[in-house]
């Protein structure tokens, strides 16, 4: 059925917000920069891309009559951070399985930023030593049945929202919304660039573009270091939610790209290009990104700009996906 007809309960403050990066754009001498920016989609926590997928999936929650959202993610997830805002807000419980997926050794990782935000929310945080791993976990399980041995009714959100039947339709919504941005700017983005991990924000673009007349490319900049877990990821959600939402043909191979390159070894650790990419969209632009996610596609999107990958004719929109609270948890990098 299409996208519209699905339920939606509204977290966002509308369509979230596009601008052009002048400088930025002047600055990598190719392709015209934009960005969509979910950092500032919603009042609720610092808002991002997980509050976009759970205006989809929380009517699901609230017809199922449950009390308390259950969630997985880092020490410094920011689904998790989201997940609690939006319990708060709708009046629910949330328990938050926070597991060690980044052995970052900042003494403070466990408490600032996201987590902190959390806690501030009233959720509650239970820390795991388990690594990273984008899969369904016995922890998550674990919290689940505690919540209905004390005589809750959980409702359970797998990491980054993705590995749910509604995670894909957030995005879905978004590749509408970008069109009638488009009319309303007279501008076309031939290219999106957008950072994946657990799939399901590359996977709602991918399948909602689909059905759109004009085609573009969605480029996924790989930021788990674990590409080909993700790209199946996306792969599989994009389909899922293709079918979901009535389009009435096979998504193609070629419509599913996740680049990898800039995601360096190891999820949440930024490597050199991360840190230039964070100083860069900075010091030109004022807008912060994080070193977990953003910083590592905005260093896909300026090589490919750079190498003409992409295109100097090209419009390309950069996802804004979220994420700055985490820098308080790196700030040894940024001390000179
Ligand atoms: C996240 C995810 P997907 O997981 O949908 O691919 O999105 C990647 C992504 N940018 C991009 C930001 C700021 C993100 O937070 N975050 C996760 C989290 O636990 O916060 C799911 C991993």
């Amino acid at each position: 059925m299409p996208i519209a007809d699905f339920a939606r309960y509204p977290l966002t403050f509308g369509p979230s917000p596009v601008h052009s990066l002048p400088r930025l754009t002047e600055y990598l001498g190719g392709a015209t920069i934009w960005a969509k920016r979910e950092d500032v989609n919603s009042g609720l926590a610092y808002g991002g891309n997980k509050t976009r997928k759970l205006e989809y999936i929380i009517p699901d929650a609230i017809a199922q009559g449950a009390d308390t959202l259950v969630s997985i993610g880092g020490y410094q997830s920011n689904h998790t951070r989201q997940v609690a805002a939006v319990a708060a807000k709708i009046g629910m419980k949330a328990v938050l399985v926070q597991e060690k997926w980044v052995d970052w050794p900042d003494s403070v990782n466990d408490r600032v930023g996201n987590i902190l935000l959390s806690r501030i929310m009233g959720a509650e945080v239970r820390l795991d030593p388990a690594g990273f791993d984008i899969g369904i976990r016995d922890s998550w399980n674990r919290a689940l049945d505690d919540v209905r041995a004390r005589g809750g009714k959980p409702y359970g959100i797998p990491a980054g929202a993705s590995e749910h039947k509604f995670g894909g339709l957030g995005f879905a919504n978004w590749a509408d919304e970008v069109q009638e941005q488009e009319k309303e700017l007279g501008i076309f983005f031939d290219t999106i660039i957008v950072c994946t991990v657990t799939g399901s924000t590359q996977a709602g673009m991918i399948a909602g573009f689909a059905g759109q007349d004009r085609p573009r490319r969605v480029i996924g900049i790989d930021a788990s270091a674990t590409l080909d877990k993700a790209r199946e990821q996306v792969a599989r959600i994009a389909r899922n939610t293709a079918a979901l939402i009535g389009l009435n043909r096979e998504l193609r191979e070629d419509e599913i790209t996740v680049l990898e390159g800039w995601a360096g070894d190891l999820y949440g650790i930024p490597v050199q290009s991360t840190l230039d990419a964070i100083r860069l969209s900075g010091s030109l632009e004022g807008m912060i990104i994080d070193p977990v996610y953003e910083g590592k596609s905005m260093a896909g999107l300026i090589d490919l700009v750079r190498n003409g990958v992409i295109p100097k004719e090209s419009n390309v929109l950069y996802a804004h996906l979220g994420g700055q609270p985490a820098l308080n948890a790196y700030s040894a990098l940024f001390t000179n």
